[in-house]
């Protein structure tokens, strides 16, 4: 049993004081030089002396100079020590380009590169490769003799760097997951920063030459985020240099090693005429990302993966903030609660369910999850939001001057509140051990003589693996009240839910409440807005008219809550079409009508209150309702409900295309994003009414990516633009990331009668590269992703996903194990398609020599 559990966790018996390490790099015959000091920590309990140590060739193994022979085994080595401090050195032989799987020191088009979180370096070489030992690191990289290599890098400040060798000193002590090593030909785009005490930083982004004209962005965004982290955090940097290195093949988006950062090139490399809109702001926030790990995760790190979410969480939530900051903050929280549902509670209610600190795991890579990182800063957000924004930042101060150089746990992090504001939260941490979505169901009373509002809540957490009973949450509900002509008549107050059913009271101007409005401007039943701004990660259960969702979507002031009654006006229309096959009806054009005309309403916010709920929400809601979803019913009323917007609102939608276009040459800006993420919404309603002729027209004359591939989409959804697809080819063939957006584009909108043949088509084309993570994910991912296609009623696209991760794994499992999870809602689906997902989940689990990773997936999807 490999079962890896947070209970069992001891310390590492000894203290690292230094390592050094010299890599003398091959491609298939790299040499690994280690120098360790060693000493006794009379602080932790005494054990063995094992170093981890995977598809190492020991050459050599010496304690204080004198050679040994340990015992290995394939996850390490065992050696009698000294009981007195002692250095361990070590020589082996690694092969980078046999490395498939990307994990540890591999290569990437010619390029020498690492991946070491979580656990790579063990790799690489010998070590206690775990986060809680953390040590300052020296590296001296010398280049193969008969191809000297331009640009070698590794943590640090730099030292010596000559002819063929480069030295680096990174002085912070550090985890081995953080340790990186670049090396090859490679350009950097290159800037500065100084830090508010006036230390200079060089700041560099590497790439493949050719590449430079595609880097200002992230370097941009990487100046405003250290600049952000100063004045938010009051976190500056730490080193003489930063570096970015952009790498194409990458199994997830980028790593924040220690002042070397390491992406997949998708998220650095843009330009106007390559990149689209949402490619420019993921780059933004990514680079944000890693670069707040330099604290958060970095400077305090995790002691055991199960802390994970310590730094995973924090993270995600300071990055959430940061792109607020940089563009508009209610539509930053809406596009953040649509992943959150789309990927977190579509796993919280599946047979992957996990605590944000979950308490065991087989395969530490599977836990990299939408629960750990986006329910870890719904986590982080309510603690701000219960504590307040000035005790949140000196709980922040407090953390990082207690934990500074430490590997730290969910108590240390919780202890800081506790500290900070004197607040208990032994409630509150419920929330990193309890798997589920809570559900919140609100029912109303309304007292017309007293003026008051009685608001019951009722809170339940429904059973997940391993955890049938739940206790109640510490939730905070964000409240505001609107009277019957639609003026806010209280403003947001932030109510605590800690009972399995609580009872909030609201007088009108009567006094005595729990909370008060202002006296009703308007005689007649007042309208709560209830969970602002997504309070907190609950599904919201109230019983309410279209009447009121349409009240609320004109007059809501909080913006999140005004989104969300025109999303759960879509969604109830379009789960009456798919099953009492309703028709759309007026009440819903109307109110979606009255948003897009509202021009005091920022482009962006337009664009996504026009946008549906996505296939996968409604079959969660039509099974959440007791009926079995039918993918591709579901596919229809989509397109039935988008031709009928498309017809009926045709004036305003075609006002709003000419008048939502964006003169001048392109800028990423968010202004410039918003107005066109609202004509390309125009666009795509339209083309279902005009044959396309709009699209076709725009694709013609498209000046950017953004503008190509949405003219590209809405004429692929009609089933039109071969032209176009053909046409596209011709000019990107070239480009890999372009090319995988031809691929995924395709995949994304098959028809479910299309689907087979496009996946054969796609899967059989020479440029299918499918050990390139990137393009696998285009072309898989993106059939899996399209429920349509993916649930096509044969089941021949289960086979075709099921027969490609069986070729993958042996290669790359852990983006084959990850691919796995598009099967995690087959226990929606009626019995055939459950008997076929079963039957192909069954024949990937029999294969000999799965990796542990897909087992372990495999194997809990399926319990
Ligand atoms: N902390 C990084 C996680 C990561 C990773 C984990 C497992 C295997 C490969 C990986 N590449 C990057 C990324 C982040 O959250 O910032
Ligand atoms: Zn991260």
């Amino acid at each position: 049993d490999r079962t890896v559990r947070l209970e069992e966790y001891t310390p590492f018996p000894w203290i690292v004081g230094d390592v050094s390490l010299t890599f003398r790099l091959h491609p298939t015959a790299t040499r690994v030089l280690s120098r360790i000091t060693f000493a006794n920590d009379p602080a932790a309990p005494s054990g063995p002396f094992f170093l981890h140590g995977e598809k190492l060739n020991l050459i050599e193994a010496r304690i204080d100079g004198v050679p040994v022979s340990p015992d290995i085994t394939a996850e390490g080595l065992t050696c009698d020590v000294p009981d007195t401090p002692f250095v361990f050195e070590a020589e082996v032989e690694i092969d980078p380009s046999g490395n498939t799987a990307l994990d540890g020191l591999y290569m990437s088009g010619g390029m020498y590169c690492t991946q070491c979180e979580a656990e790579g370096f063990r790799k690489i070489t010998f070590y206690p490769d775990r986060p809680d030992v953390m040590a300052p690191f020296n590296v001296r990289i010398e280049g193969p003799e008969d191809k000297p290599l331009p640009v070698m890098l590794s943590n640090g400040n730099p030292g010596a760097q000559e002819g063929n060798s480069a030295e680096w000193h990174d002085p912070w002590p550090k985890p081995s997951y953080l340790f990186a090593l670049v090396a090859g030909d490679l350009v950097a785009k290159s800037g500065t920063f100084t830090t508010a005490s006036g230390m200079p930083v060089a700041l560099n982004v590497y790439v493949r030459p050719g590449d430079e004209d595609r880097c200002d962005y992230a370097l941009d965004a990487l100046i405003r985020s250290m600049r952000w982290d100063e004045r938010e955090y009051g976190r500056e940097y730490d080193l003489s240099v930063f570096s970015i290195v952009a790498v194409d093949d990458f199994n997830m988006g980028a790593m924040e090693n220690k002042g070397l950062n390491i992406f997949n090139s998708k998220y650095v490399l843009a330009s106007p005429d390559t990149a689209t809109d949402v490619d420019f702001e993921m780059i933004e926030g990514i680079v944000a990302h890693e670069y707040f790990h330099n604290w958060t995760g970095n400077r305090v790190t995790c002691r055991d993966w199960f802390q994970l979410c310590l730094k995973e969480g924090l993270t995600v939530f300071r990055d959430q903030q940061f792109s607020g900051d940089m563009r508009s903050e209610p539509v930053k929280r809406i596009d953040d609660v649509l992943a959150l549902r789309a990927r977190q509670f579509r796993e919280d209610n599946g047979p992957l369910a996990h605590p944000v600190r979950p308490e065991s795991y087989i395969e530490i890579n599977n836990f990299y999850t939408a629960t750990v990182y986006e329910k870890g800063a719904e986590v982080i957000g309510m603690l701000r939001r219960l504590v307040g924004a000035e005790a949140y930042r000196a709980a922040l101060d407090l953390y990082f001057e207690r934990h500074d150089g430490q590997a730290c746990t969910i108590e240390d992090w919780l202890a800081v509140f506790e500290d900070a504001t004197g607040r208990d939260l032994s409630q509150f941490k419920l929330w990193y051990s309890q798997a589920g979505t809570p559900r919140v169901e609100v029912s109303e009373d309304w007292d017309e003589e007293a003026g008051r509002l009685a608001l019951t809540f009722r809170q339940h957490t429904p059973p997940t693996p391993g955890q049938p009973d739940k206790a109640p949450l510490v939730i905070p509900v964000a409240l505001g009240l609107l009277d019957a002509a639609g003026h806010e008549i209280m403003a947001t107050e932030v109510v605590e839910l800690t009972e399995a059913e609580q009872t909030v009271e609201i007088g009108l101007g009567t006094g005595g409440a729990d909370l008060e409005a202002k006296a009703s401007r308007v005689p007649g039943r007042p309208v709560p807005s209830i969970l602002r701004g997504f309070s907190a990660p609950v599904i919201l259960q109230r019983q309410t008219s279209a009447e009121e969702r349409a009240f609320l979507l004109a007059h809501d002031t909080d913006p999140f809550n005004k989104w969300e009654a025109g999303r759960a006006l879509a969604r109830d229309v379009l789960v009456r079409m798919v099953t009492d096959g309703a028709e759309p009806g007026q009440q819903y054009l109307s109110a979606l009508q009255m948003v897009a005309k509202d021009d005091t309403l920022d482009p962006a916010f337009r664009a996504l209150a026009l946008s549906l709920p996505s296939q996968d929400d409604l079959a969660q809601a039509i099974h959440d309702g007791g009926a079995t979803p039918d993918p591709t019913a579901i596919w229809a009323a989509l397109r039935r409900l988008a031709e009928e917007i498309g017809g009926t609102l045709e004036p305003v939608l075609s006002e709003l295309y000419d008048e939502m276009r964006v003169p001048g040459p392109y800028t990423p800006d968010a202004q410039s994003a918003g107005s066109r993420a609202l004509r390309g919404a125009a666009l795509a309603y339209l083309s279902r009414v005009d044959g396309g002729s709009r699209a076709a027209a725009q694709f013609a004359e498209a000046g950017n990516m953004t503008e190509r591939l949405g003219a590209l989409g809405a004429l692929l959804r009609i089933g039109k633009g071969e032209e176009e697809l053909a046409a596209f080819r011709r000019r990107w063939e070239g480009d890999r990331l372009v090319m995988d957006k031809w691929f995924a584009l395709q995949a994304a909108s098959a028809s479910p009668a299309e689907a087979h043949d496009v996946a054969q088509r796609l899967t059989g084309d020479p440029a299918f590269d499918w050990t390139n993570p990137n393009r696998f994910r285009s072309v898989i991912g993106a059939l899996a992703g399209n429920p349509a296609a993916f649930h096509e009623p044969e089941g021949r696209i289960y086979r075709l996903v099921t027969d490609w991760l069986i070729r993958l794994d042996p290669l790359n499992p852990q983006t084959a194990a990850r691919l796995t999870t598009s099967f995690e809602t087959w226990k929606r689906f009626d019995a055939d398609r459950q008997g076929m997902i079963r039957e192909n989940l069954e024949r990937l689990s029999a294969v000999e020599g799965l990796s542990r990773d897909t087992s372990e997936m495999v194997g809990r999807i399926l319990a």
